[in-house]
């Protein structure tokens, strides 16, 4: 694309001359996507230089991500397609397009921020020549699928006639053991005499009923070496066996998957989540502390029994265990957030365990802090944890998994020093929620401290051994738009450090898996039978008042309208206020529907955090100036799982939808809630909701930036549900089928366990490989991250005041 472009400039410098002057006209130094796309559109509309579509600009101009502006300079970031970057410059004078390197760009977009000696040495931050060992995809359409890649990886490397693939395969199933008992073999054996073992094994379970418990064969094939973990029937030993002499005989990705599901590897996880308040109770809707939450009581209850049910089927007594470590908060706001140990409910040996932060001189940290301003106390927290759950455990976990950046940071500090196998899941990376703020990190460091988030970020996701994202896009955005961890692959903090290659989006670390909703407390409304009818007096309360019990304020008028529905902390992104405003704006929605919204406090002074309380602010404002008391109801109040599941039901009943009107969201589980409980749904298509939902068949995507045309969509569709109410059914079915065919628990933990499993075998094989990427890493923290996060002040004891 670059060389057609350049050819193309050569003979059209009139045109080229027009486009820069319209984008230098923005005038502003820094310009995004849509700035360069509206200039290119801008030009189109002049009668001379209508027939631009499909020339080389205009596909400049589509798949510009960035430009930075500086007479008689113009610099642009091309994505030419999914995780593949170029960068190109022209000049005012010359009129050509040159390509410039990363490295390059990213030096001119510093100047742009600050006076910079363009001689004054720069610290550059490369992980690529790190990459060289790992398995790279070549396909965009791959990306997010690593297992499979590496699956052939290893098989390749496991039949290299001259690597050392089967020696070190023989030797993992020789030393492995679970909770100190010695699992498959006895002792090492070389091939051959292996191979000869697992032949008479097969002949000695041949005759054998293939129901007979492991049990009956165990001593007969423990004098072969065999020790247990091969299965707990006959039938599943022998396959597991046979399994294995394919494997030694030629190796093949199936083979190795299907060998390696059936190995006992992992029975203690640990899951850390630091900051936030994390409870079972009370605790959702509080700044910071939502979905994330959500997701890991979900998680650790799917993979508990899916750890339990594969452990049987593999014959090995061992009670799975899951710890999952948070912040102990004392000032703890009526939460049970103070307390060391919280059992998991639905889970037999799955606890919270809550270790608190301390300062420097190792007090106590008492207040809650907004997860923006954890970082000075992690490593400690990261030390203490070890200590604690090895008192747990009696022992290592298997796996560590990390949850958003802080999470992610403490798990690869576990993992490294531990050697145990790290998963990160991001939930949401920051980088790409505030747009430029890796840029502009030092305007924006007293309140956020990117500066401590980012390079987090990059250790962590450099050290993890494999990564779970909730959508593709989350990795590699759309054709159009760039990815979440796309976004890191190079960027700049004027001041601090440039990355030139940072994570690609090729990784094979990446995989996607979904996560569901909880099937036991979002189901369809049409499910009469399980329906929680003793909540009904409650939930009447909440639409429509009566008690006072509920901070709110509004009340619904007309008690007939279908219920335009959102939930939400009520944080700027979520755009709650948003949807205050579109329906405020819109006579034709409020004409038709009601509004009902559950998020935030009421009242500002309940309050703490400072974005919340502008929003309040700001949804108080909009309802004063539109009139809207009468038509919107807006519940401050947390409402448990019960209860919110209940009520996108009772939505449904009264035909209404639900709409989820972020700037961004990165994957958004009341999408699949709503969907779910068979609402229909209207979702921001910034974000997982532009995966999650199929535009016209199970919801719609509204653009959160348009906010009378997504009001216009909705009171469409109730228009036409008015009339039709086969529209209303058809778009409910819709959801409810992609719900349970793409988002469930059950299938998340399925392919997790298979994850933790084949990544923990590539760990093992390749350890030696990964030394270098280690000393970097270390390097990088000593000298980057731990002097940014001591300029983090500690809190005041009593600043979390909430209620
Ligand atoms: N939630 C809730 N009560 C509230 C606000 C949110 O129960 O007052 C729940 C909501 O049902 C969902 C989760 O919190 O399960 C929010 O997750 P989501 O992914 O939508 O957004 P996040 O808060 O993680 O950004
Ligand atoms: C964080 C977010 O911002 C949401 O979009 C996700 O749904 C949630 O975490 C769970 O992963």
């Amino acid at each position: 694309m670059i060389a057609e472009l350049t050819a193309w400039s050569r003979g059209h410098r009139n045109i080229v001359l027009a486009f820069l002057e319209r984008v230098f006209a923005i005038g502003r130094q820094v310009l995004l996507q849509s700035d360069v796309l509206g200039a290119f559109e801008e030009l189109r509309r002049e009668p001379a230089f209508e027939a631009l579509a499909g020339t080389p600009l205009h596909e400049l101009a589509r798949r510009v991500q960035e430009s930075g502006l500086c007479d008689p300079w113009a610099y642009f970031t091309v994505r030419e397609s999914i995780g593949r970057f170029r960068y190109v410059r022209l000049h005012r004078e010359r009129l050509e397009f040159e390509e410039v390197s990363a490295s390059e760009f990213l030096a001119f977009k510093e100047t742009l921020v600050g006076k910079r000696d363009p001689d004054e040495p720069v610290l550059e931050i490369d992980f690529g020549p790190f990459g060289r060992e790992f398995p790279k995809l070549s396909e965009s359409r791959s990306i997010g699928n690593g297992l499979s890649y590496l699956n052939r990886q290893l098989s390749n490397s496991l039949f290299d006639p001259d690597g050392d693939g089967k020696a070190r395969l023989l030797m993992f199933l020789a030393l492995h053991s679970m909770e100190g008992r010695t699992l498959l073999l006895h002792t090492a054996l070389p091939e051959p005499a292996l191979r000869e073992a697992l032949r008479e094994a097969l002949e000695l379970l041949a005759p054998c009923d293939p129901d007979e418990p492991w049990s009956r064969v165990a001593e007969p094939l423990s004098r072969l070496g065999f020790a247990p973990g091969w299965g707990d029937s006959v039938a599943r030993v022998a396959e597991t066996i046979s399994l294995l002499v394919d494997l030694l005989e030629a190796p093949s990705p199936g083979t190795l998957e299907s060998f390696l599901a059936r190995i006992p590897m992992i029975s203690r996880i640990v899951v850390v989540s630091p900051h936030g308040f994390f409870a079972q109770d009370g605790v959702l809707g509080m700044p910071d502390t939502g979905g994330q939450v959500v997701y890991i009581l979900d998680q650790v209850r799917a993979l508990e029994t899916e750890m339990r049910e594969r452990l049987a089927r593999q014959g090995v007594d061992v009670e799975p265990r899951i710890l999952i470590v948070t912040r102990l908060i004392p000032e703890a706001l009526g939460t049970t957030c103070d307390r060391r140990l919280e059992k998991v409910n639905g889970c037999a040996s799955t606890w919270i365990l809550r270790v608190p932060f301390r300062t420097a001189a190792g007090e106590v940290v008492r207040p809650w802090i907004s997860r923006f301003e954890v970082w000075p106390y992690l490593e400690r927290f990261a030390r203490d944890v070890e200590r604690e759950f090895r008192s747990e455990l009696g022992g290592q976990p298997d796996l560590i998994i990390g949850n958003y950046s802080d999470g992610n940071l403490v798990a690869s500090l576990l993992s490294r020093r531990l050697g145990v196998t790290q998963c990160n899941i991001a939930h949401a990376l920051e980088k790409t929620k505030y747009l430029l703020s890796a840029l502009y990190w030092k305007e924006n460091e007293p309140r956020y401290h990117f500066s401590c988030q980012y390079t987090a970020d990059l250790i962590a996701m450099n050290s993890a051994d494999f990564i779970v994202t909730s959508t593709f896009q989350e990795i590699a955005g759309t054709d159009l738009s760039i990815g979440q961890y796309e976004s890191y692959q190079a960027f700049t903090m004027p001041g601090l450090y440039r990355v030139v290659s940072g994570i690609d989006a090729f990784d094979a670390r990446f995989n996607i898996v979904s996560p569901g909703a909880d099937s036991e407390v979002y189901f369809a409304y049409s499910e009469t039978g399980r329906r929680h009818t003793a909540l009904a007096p409650r939930i009447a309360e909440l639409l429509f008042g009566g008690l006072e019990s509920v901070p709110s304020r509004g009340v619904l008028s007309d008690q007939e309208k279908p219920i335009v529905f959102s939930i939400a902390r009520l944080d700027r992104i979520k755009n709650l206020s948003g949807l205050v405003r579109w329906f405020g704006e819109s006579e034709r929605l409020r004409r038709v529907a009601n509004l009902v919204i559950v998020g935030g406090h009421v009242s500002s002074s309940d309050s703490s955090d400072r974005e919340e309380i502008e929003e309040i602010d700001r949804v108080h404002e909009l309802m004063n100036r539109h009139g809207l008391d009468g038509q919107l109801r807006w519940i401050g109040a947390r409402l448990d799982r019960n209860l919110s599941g209940e009520l996108y039901r009772v939505i449904a009943d009264r035909g209404g939808v639900f709409v989820q009107p972020a700037l961004f969201e990165a994957f958004g589980l009341t999408v699949i809630e709503a969907m779910a409980s068979g609402l229909p749904t209207f979702a921001t298509r910034y974000g997982g909701p532009l995966e999650i939902i199929e535009a016209g068949r199970s919801g719609f995507h509204i653009d959160p930036n348009d906010g009378a045309a997504s009001a216009n969509a909705i009171a469409g569709f109730l228009e036409v549900c008015a009339t039709n109410p086969a529209e209303w059914k058809r778009l409910s079915a819709g959801a409810l089928l992609r719900v349970e065919t793409r988002y469930t628990w059950r299938r998340y933990a399925e392919r997790m366990m298979t994850l933790a499993r084949i990544y923990g075998f590539w760990k093992y094989l390749s350890r030696l490989e990964r030394e270098e990427t280690d000393r970097y890493l270390k390097m990088f923290y000593q000298l980057q991250f731990r002097p940014l996060a001591a300029t983090i002040g500690e809190p005041e004891e009593g600043k979390s005041v909430m209620r």
